[in-house]
């Protein structure tokens, strides 16, 4: 699920019933961490397993070091470089190692998680190559079963196309229409599976409310100090943590509203059966 885009306080289903969620980064200029870790929050919040594609390692000038830079974003979260283009079942690529090594393929590396019975959504902002992957990962397909057509709640229809491949390894494989934003959908407490070094170091700080801002005995500060926990990590969990909570007070606020609305209706209907009971003329 995400927020859908703009201001509107409202949830969007993206894919459902997903096992594993792939995670795809591009490693061309467009690589960065501060995404992965939202993409690995939404997919925590799901339910999914994440599993984190590096994909366009044709194209990465230093591909040991960006998995090096997202396995620690990743926390234990397996992370696969691929090569879509490199894996094109007729081997014609115009992608070439910069390494000379051989390109890792898509179709070995994730074939793990593409078993029989297991569904698999690609996620991630457009332009990193899912839908390479989708085609690369298919090879033979068996069928393409569809393409659904969406209207949101102004009426206003937008196409979005979500194609679910069935893989002849028996997994379905969603591949999710471009996003440009990933506005997030779900509670502060989902941060705890991405950033998790954060809760523990929190668990230490000598008030229970600690807001690791300047109070004494926090141990969020202290590791920042002592270099064990990276300021950049801090301040990515910060601005996810007040946008989730922004997300809450707002989620209440509308709550609320239809609560009241509800009422309203109630003892409107209340007020009517009651006329009705004591009959015409009173
Ligand atoms: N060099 C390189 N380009 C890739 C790779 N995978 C995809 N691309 C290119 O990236 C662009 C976007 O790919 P697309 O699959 O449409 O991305 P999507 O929006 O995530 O579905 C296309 O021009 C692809 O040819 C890759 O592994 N290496
Ligand atoms: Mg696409
Ligand atoms: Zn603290």
């Amino acid at each position: 699920m995400r927020k859908v885009p703009g201001m509107t306080t409202e949830e969007q289903i993206v894919a459902a019933n997903v096992d594993t969620v792939f995670l795809v980064s591009g490693l061309d200029g467009d690589f960065n961490p501060r995404r992965i870790e939202r993409y690995l929050t939404a997919a925590w919040e799901s339910g999914a397993s994440p599993v984190i594609v590096l994909n366009k390692a044709d194209l990465a000038d230093d591909l040991e070091a960006r998995v090096e830079e997202t396995n620690a974003v990743g926390m234990g979260v397996p992370v696969i470089p691929v090569s879509a283009l490199a894996s094109r079942e007729d081997g014609s690529t115009s992608a070439s190692p910069a390494s000379g090594e051989a390109l890792p393929q898509a179709r070995e590396a994730l074939a793990p998680w593409l078993t029989l019975g297991r569904t698999v959504a690609l996620l991630g902002s457009s332009g990193v190559g899912k839908s390479t992957l989708a085609n690369a990962l298919a090879g033979e397909v068996l069928q393409e079963t569809g393409a659904v057509r969406e209207g949101d709640s102004r009426g206003r229809h937008t196409t979005t196309r979500r194609q679910l491949l069935a893989l002849s390894s028996g997994a379905l494989l969603i591949d999710t229409p471009g996003m440009r934003e990933l506005q997030l959908w779900g509670e502060e407490a989902t941060l705890d599976q991405t950033f998790p070094e954060i809760l523990a170091f929190a668990a230490e700080c000598r008030f229970r409310d600690c807001t690791h801002e300047s109070e004494p005995g926090c141990a969020i500060q202290n590791a920042l100090e002592t270099g064990r926990l990276e300021a950049s990590r801090f301040a990515a969990w910060k601005k996810l943590q007040r946008e989730l909570a922004h997300l809450e007070r707002r989620r209440d606020v509308r709550a609320l509203l239809e609560e009241r609305a509800k009422w309203k209706q109630r003892s409107k209907v209340g007020r009517i059966n009651m006329r009705l009971k004591q009959g015409p003329g009173r």
